[in-house]
């Protein structure tokens, strides 16, 4: 919370987003796109903690023991998603990372925390089309190569799904963190 803390981007139309975010490394808003600096209170984006640079590593080395074609990448951007109970986002591509990110398709690594989510993805923006998995508490979730350009969105939060020891031992409110990173 505070300066450089969550806050519910927004479109120059007034339109926000169903979501609050919080950025390391670059700020992402949809009216700024990449920024050193938060919109809201120009804050900088702290760098991405070390520990998460590690995990995310170590997320994409235990799946190229599966697939050796996953390509590697180091995370310089860190987004982090909170959606309340009825928090969703529209379908859309993740593409404002640089033309040589997207090229390699450089993976997206993508950490659930907290309640499930319906979460929709497919070729094309109309979720009736779209396929859906459900995304639980500790699933990480990679994209690259040809499904790093993927639509994708999160339909609905689950209430109450979130583990119970995960709440006991956590302030986490009632919804669902993400955690996605990647490397600009
Ligand atoms: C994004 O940050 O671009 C997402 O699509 C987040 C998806 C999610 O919350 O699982």
């Amino acid at each position: 919370m505070g300066p450089g803390g969550f806050y519910q981007p927004g479109f120059n139309s007034g339109a926000k987003l169903n979501l609050h975010m919080m950025c390391f490394g670059r700020n992402w808003d949809p009216q700024t796109k990449y920024a050193a600096r938060y919109r809201c209170d120009g804050y900088q984006a702290p760098p991405v903690p070390e520990k998460l640079v590690s995990l995310v590593k170590t997320s994409i080395k235990d799946s190229q023991a599966h697939d050796d074609k996953i390509p590697s990448m180091h995370p310089d951007i860190y987004i982090v998603n909170f959606y309340t109970t009825t928090g969703r986002l529209g379908m859309h591509q993740d593409r404002n990372e640089s033309s040589n990110s997207l090229r390699k398709g450089l993976p997206i690594v993508s950490i659930s925390v907290g309640d499930s989510a319906r979460f929709s993805y497919g070729h094309n923006r109309d979720v009736r089309k779209a396929n859906e998995v459900l995304l639980e508490s500790c699933d990480i979730l990679i994209f690259e190569g040809k499904s790093r350009n993927s639509y994708h969105g999160v339909k609905a939060i689950i209430p109450n799904s979130a583990p119970l020891p995960l709440l006991q031992q956590s302030k986490l409110k009632p919804g669902r963190l993400n955690l996605t990173f990647r490397q600009f």
